[in-house]
């Protein structure tokens, strides 16, 4: 089937003519911004003869991202503060005569001025951690695309307001790595088909690339020739991309080289680069990913969550002022449940920015129905500092947020059909991040579907419970990496317990987790007093997280009066049940939705279906198995 026929390429830009709009006219500012309105208006009315005029300015009074859009049928003004703003609000503007709004008197501005999405794209096209397709941007080593499908992605992004793309792998193997010597020509053309959306590249660099590409005998950073080769080979990459956002570097991290291998620190090492990057006004996006991922299994005093701060926080006011430093939102690793990362917001004097995933590595890989709009709402909600806010990334010192992308080759973009409300979430939340998941998943399923209740309710209701729903079956209460090794779906309870990357349940007979109060690893500690507080007591610990702090004997009493063995037993069988009304919703609808809809996504929750199974399974009977406690319920576990 053409790709452009297929339901889910245009995602949530869907071509769907909307009888009760009048026909338009447009005036004022000719260009991109006026075009992709054009194309929009065609797309909602069939091109529809009539003479409501949207007039599209640019107004000094205005920021450069944001825009205002006024007036009714009798008329519309869409006014951005550059073009950029002009872009948005024209998308603005589609979206919501999408939505059936007739009037308009609307101010939008970011929150945050950097919304970025990393792609973990290899130059032989697979996609690390990808379960939508090969890459968009490579193919068999070499830069290779469908210019319309890029051309298409972007506009995708930028409607919602992504205006920063990282195109390959933090984790940089020799081929990506000469992006930024060999390949520039066609970085560039990428960089082309971008820039109209108002979307910036970022390449992922090699910490070693003086040796590696420049042939220098080392990488160190306080070498004066490595100092240099960074300068020259950043010149050269900004002669062929000007608007360059930056690079972004994964250094001292899973086996990847970095400062502390050559003696030097984290911000010795990313400071050689920003000073390369400094003159074109380019950041160096300096991952703070950094632990041991050799620890021995019997260490029970390293701990891994609290190595970004142990090895950051000290060197607060030591990075240059166009590091970034991104930090991953919790200490673990992108798991189901985890508390906020302790490094966010605690350092005065360095920038700092926020980095989520899309892509469901742990939740589920499209495979599962995962909202993480619900998640993040937590993350955003979740103060990280006493004083800011809640939700106020920027007073909390976030200035950036990044996720790593759920797109690729599929024709539907994110193989499942739904995780495209991921991606939409993102954006508008990163936009905005006062904006709740019910929000943005109506917003989504608006755009996409339409607003028939018979359908709109029941789907809404099912994508804003699945991210309890998964968790209900996954590992429980926050403790996390019950999951396979290595490729991280489907359940394996001890699959992490012996291995060396400091992910340890340590479950035994009579309980389960970590202490990591002050008792024990004193993680608690790295945080605000506030939140320190809060997670050091059993009585003020958020339930959902317990076992992420505390260990607890399996006779633990909830507050809900259920032991926590009893808890583990209901909620895997609840989530089972739960995925079968997931399928029964889905049939009810199915009238509702093109079949090239219905299908792909019935197909995926029966998949869903086994692995909840699976997961149900393997988790309750582990625990049968270690405890001897019978479930109350009398079911059957194995
Ligand atoms: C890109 C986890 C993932 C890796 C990923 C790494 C990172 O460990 O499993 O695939 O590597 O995080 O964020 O750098």
């Amino acid at each position: 089937m053409d790709k452009n026929n297929q339901f889910g390429y245009h995602a949530w830009l869907q071509p769907r003519v909307i009888e009760s709009l009048p026909g338009f006219t447009l005036s004022g500012l000719e260009g991109f911004a006026y075009d992709e309105c054009k194309k929009g208006i065609a797309r909602l009315t069939g091109g529809k003869p009539g003479n409501t005029n949207i007039e599209l300015s640019i107004s000094d009074t205005l920021t450069h991202e944001a825009y205002t859009i006024t007036g009714s049928f009798d008329g519309i003004s869409i006014a951005g503060g550059g073009e950029s703003g002009l872009l948005y609000g024209v998308y603005g503007l589609l979206a919501r005569l999408s939505q059936g709004q007739t009037q308009f008197d609307v101010t939008e501005k970011p929150a945050t001025s950097r919304r970025i999405l990393n792609h973990w794209d290899n130059i032989d096209g697979s996609v690390e951690r990808g379960y939508s397709g090969k890459s968009l941007f490579f193919k068999d080593g070499q830069i290779a695309y469908d210019p319309e499908r890029l051309h298409d992605y972007a506009r995708l992004l930028a409607s919602i307001g992504i205006n920063q793309i990282c195109i390959n792998n933090v984790n940089v193997y020799f081929q990506s790595a000469q992006l930024i010597t060999q390949k520039l020509p066609d970085v560039a053309r990428i960089a082309d088909i971008f820039r109209p959306f108002g979307i910036k590249l970022i390449i992922s660099v090699h910490f070693e690339s003086p040796a590696l590409l420049g042939g220098l005998e080392t990488s160190d950073p306080l070498d004066e020739d490595v100092a240099n080769w960074w300068k020259q080979a950043t010149a050269e990459v900004y002669k062929h991309i000007p608007d360059l956002a930056g690079f972004l570097i994964k250094a001292d991290s899973e086996f990847r080289a970095g400062p502390m291998s050559l003696g030097r620190t984290q911000a010795e090492g990313a400071n050689v680069i920003a000073k390369a990057l400094k003159p074109f006004g380019g950041m160096a996006y300096w991952r703070c990913f950094v632990y041991n991922c050799m620890q021995d299994w019997r260490d029970t005093v390293t701990d891994r969550p609290k190595a970004a701060y142990n090895y950051f926080k000290p060197l607060d006011g030591d990075f240059d002022d166009n590091v970034m430093l991104q930090i991953k939102h919790g200490p673990s690793d992108f798991q189901v449940r985890e508390p906020n990362s302790p490094l966010l917001g605690a350092m005065d004097n360095t920038r700092q920015g926020m980095e989520l995933q899309v892509t469901q590595e742990y939740t589920g890989q499209q495979k599962d129905l995962y909202a993480l709009a619900v998640q993040w709402e937590e993350i955003f909600e979740h103060p990280v500092t006493s004083t800011s806010k809640t939700r106020d990334l920027v007073g909390n010192k976030i200035e950036a947020v990044v996720a790593v992308a759920n797109t690729g080759s599929d024709a539907n973009w994110t193989g499942h059909l739904l995780a495209q409300a991921n991606l939409y979430a993102f954006g508008k939340m990163a936009w905005d991040p006062t904006l709740t998941a019910a929000q943005v998943t109506k917003e989504w399923v608006a755009l996409t579907f339409g607003t028939n209740p018979q359908l709109f309710d029941p789907m809404v209701d099912m994508i804003l419970s699945s991210r309890a729903v998964y968790e209900k079956y996954n590992a429980p209460l926050g403790i996390g990496w019950m999951v396979n090794i290595n490729h991280h779906y489907g359940p394996s309870v001890d699959g992490y317990e012996y291995m060396k990357w400091g992910t340890y349940h340590r479950a035994d007979t009579k309980a389960i987790g970590v202490d990591r109060t002050s008792a024990g690893t004193g993680l608690t500690a790295q945080y605000h007093p506030y939140v320190r507080d809060m997670y050091e007591d059993k009585k003020t610990c958020p339930e959902e997280i317990m076992l992420y702090f505390h260990r607890l004997p399996y006779n633990y009493r909830l507050k809900s009066g259920q032991t926590l063995i009893q808890y583990i037993y209901d909620t895997h069988f609840e989530g089972v049940d739960d995925v079968k009304g997931f399928i029964q919703t889905w049939e009810s609808i199915k009238e509702h939705m093109p079949i090239d809809a219905y299908t792909p996504v019935r197909q995926r929750l029966d998949a869903q279906l086994k692995n909840a199974e699976e997961w149900r399974d393997v988790v309750n009977s582990y625990f049968y198995r270690k405890t001897g406690i019978a479930d109350e319920k009398g079911r059957k576990i194995y």
